[in-house]
């Protein structure tokens, strides 16, 4: 039995009061009470931003490590340990823009894990300069005259790559985004929800200018629908669609094609492997190794 209460720390919270990020750290315990996972089951994975000092919040086990790079270490987490439930909490900036690439390749490795992006549209940590997803022509700290870059839509790259769940929520939204969550977090595969969260200090619209924009989809949607999926994903105009944007069946999962033939359990409580098994696991992976 879990109580929300359980994912309570005592570190001083850093967000600024009234910052949207609060609702997502509700809205995420509330998910974790609902899927009964205590904090010791959890791992949550981030890098560096407002966003990725989520884990400092949330008691669980966690790795903050470098700007852009949770995702590799979300990798190697959950493929060391399946049974850990493991989450990345990052930002635009962290993961679109430092760690791009890293996102779109496991968007093709579908490890087991969640990846859940505060995306402000700016660097908020770093005072409000442009990130990825910043719109052409708004002005920003840095950039004085407007941003002279198109913007990314990953959620649409993700769509197009098929990401097995892709899907879009509000932080003001705290019930919607649980039930989000609670999806993603049980969906086998990279399962990848972009939050849609106004910053309160360095954003340039108001809150009500994204309440007035997002729209819950319908039953009318079918997250099956790769076209329907697409066209909702870009369509960041007129209304932000949240909701499971995109889903598919489940595929092989990254790391569990090498990790089977050894255990099912995590590493760490393999006893040491005898000297002639770890030659011919490793033969594998080096033909012609120890010759
Ligand atoms: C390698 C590296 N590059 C740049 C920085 C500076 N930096 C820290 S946070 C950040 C941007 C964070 O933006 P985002 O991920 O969107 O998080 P937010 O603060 O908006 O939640 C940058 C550029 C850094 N710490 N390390
Ligand atoms: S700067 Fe923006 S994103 Fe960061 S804590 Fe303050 S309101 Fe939130
Ligand atoms: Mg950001």
């Amino acid at each position: 039995m879990t109580h929300i209460d359980d994912y309570a720390t005592d570190t001083d919270n850093q967000w600024c009061p009234g910052c949207s990020n609060f609702k997502i750290l509700k809205a995420f315990k509330k998910a974790l009470v609902e899927l009964k996972k205590s904090p010791d089951q959890m791992c949550l994975v981030s890098g560096i931003g407002q966003a990725a000092k989520f884990p400092h919040y949330l008691k669980c086990n966690f790795f903050n490590g470098l700007h852009g790079r949770p995702i590799p270490v979300a990798v190697g987490v959950q493929t060391a340990n399946p049974d850990l439930t493991t989450i990345v909490v990052t930002g635009d900036g962290d993961c679109y823009g430092e760690g791009g690439n890293h996102f779109i390749h496991a968007i093709r490795r579908n490890p087991n894990i969640t990846v859940v992006v505060h995306n402000n549209q700016i660097y908020a940590l770093t005072k409000g300069q442009a990130s990825p997803t910043t719109p052409y022509g708004e002005k920003r700290t840095l950039q004085m005259k407007g941003v002279d870059i198109l913007p990314l839509n990953m959620p649409a790259i993700a769509i197009m790559h098929d990401c097995t769940f892709v899907a879009r929520g509000y932080a003001q939204n705290v019930d919607h985004l649980k039930g989000l969550l609670i999806e993603a977090i049980q969906h086998p595969g990279l399962s990848y929800v972009d939050v849609i969260q106004p910053c309160i200090t360095w954003g340039t619209r108001p809150v009500s200018w994204y309440k007035d924009r997002v729209k819950e989809l319908g039953e009318d949607h079918d997250p099956g629908d790769k076209n329907a999926a697409l066209a909702k994903a870009i369509d960041t105009e007129s209304e932000f669609s949240i909701g499971i944007l995109y889903q598919t069946e489940p595929r092989d999962l990254f790391g569990h094609h090498y990790r089977d033939k050894v255990t099912d359990g995590p590493l760490a409580e393999l006893p040491s492997l005898p000297k002639n098994q770890l030659e011919t696991m490793i033969s594998e992976f080096m033909p012609g190794f120890g010759k």
